[in-house]
């Protein structure tokens, strides 16, 4: 059973297709409890190292570790259930509400649902549906905003005990104003988890305790929000716009 959240990635070179690699040794070392951001310009690989610690796809050289074990020794049904995801699209099946945010967490009670909800401030738009929880989403919560999803796929990971979370620009569709508001929320549920947060916004990112510049499946800099900034590089050009 996996509950440390330690995850490391050693000298990991993957790619989609023959011929093409997306990522090129790419090493990482999240310590439990450990903040990780990834940060570079669109189609450096971010998304593609959450997919393989995912296990999504197979990597072609290095290895993934979880506490010390190799992930191809983990059962798929157990990687599940130790890793939240929060994406920028959605998953949602057909179900209410409050299935919806239970997923996996079968034996929470309805207080840790709302308890959730709150965390992901959607327990207030929930409220104002036809049904409250018990409202059914049409398949992939069609009948909600996409900003509305994502709160309900927040709540989710609320409500998870996965030990590692992966958040990939998990508030992209929530106006500005509900981002300020769910801040604490998204401190809430990192506490105590091994997160990897990927996000434009790079406000978002500056207290990880380390941030990581892909460019082109290459990690080119990392270190401390202060330290980037002082190395003067890429991360100073990003930030600075
Ligand atoms: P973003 O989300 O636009 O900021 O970009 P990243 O950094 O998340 O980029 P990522 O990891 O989605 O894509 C890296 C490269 O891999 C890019 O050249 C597109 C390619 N790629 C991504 N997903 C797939 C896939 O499912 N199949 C194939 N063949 N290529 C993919
Ligand atoms: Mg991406």
């Amino acid at each position: 059973r996996l509950i440390k959240g330690e995850v490391v990635l050693k000298n990991v070179t993957f790619g989609y297709v023959p011929g093409k690699v997306v990522l090129k040794n790419i090493n990482v070392t999240a310590k439990p409890g450990q903040k990780i951001a990834f940060v570079g310009s669109t189609g450096a690989g971010k998304t593609t190292i959450t997919n393989l610690i995912n296990r999504f796809y197979e990597i072609d050289e290095g290895e993934i570790l979880i506490d010390g074990i190799n992930i191809k020794n983990i059962k798929k049904d157990s990687l599940r259930s130790n890793i939240a995801m929060v994406l920028q699209d959605t998953h949602l099946f057909s179900g209410t509400v409050r299935e919806n945010i239970r997923y996996g967490r079968l034996d929470a009670t309805d207080e840790e649902v709302i308890e959730a909800a709150k965390i992901a401030c959607a327990h207030s738009f929930i409220e104002r549906l036809p049904q409250g929880y018990d409202t059914v989403l049409e398949g992939d919560g069609a009948n909600l905003s996409q900003g509305e999803r994502q709160l309900l796929n927040i709540a989710r990971a609320a409500i998870s005990k996965a030990p590692i979370l992966i958040l990939d620009e998990a508030t992209s569709s929530v106006d500005t104003r509900t981002e300020k508001y769910i801040e604490r929320g998204m401190d809430q549920l990192m506490k105590n988890r091994t997160t990897f947060v990927i996000a434009h916004r790079l406000s978002t990112v500056r207290n990880a305790d380390l941030i990581i510049v892909l460019e082109h499946g290459e990690i080119i800099e990392q270190g401390t929000h202060e330290e980037l900034l002082a190395l003067g590089g890429r991360y100073y050009q990003l930030y600075t716009g």
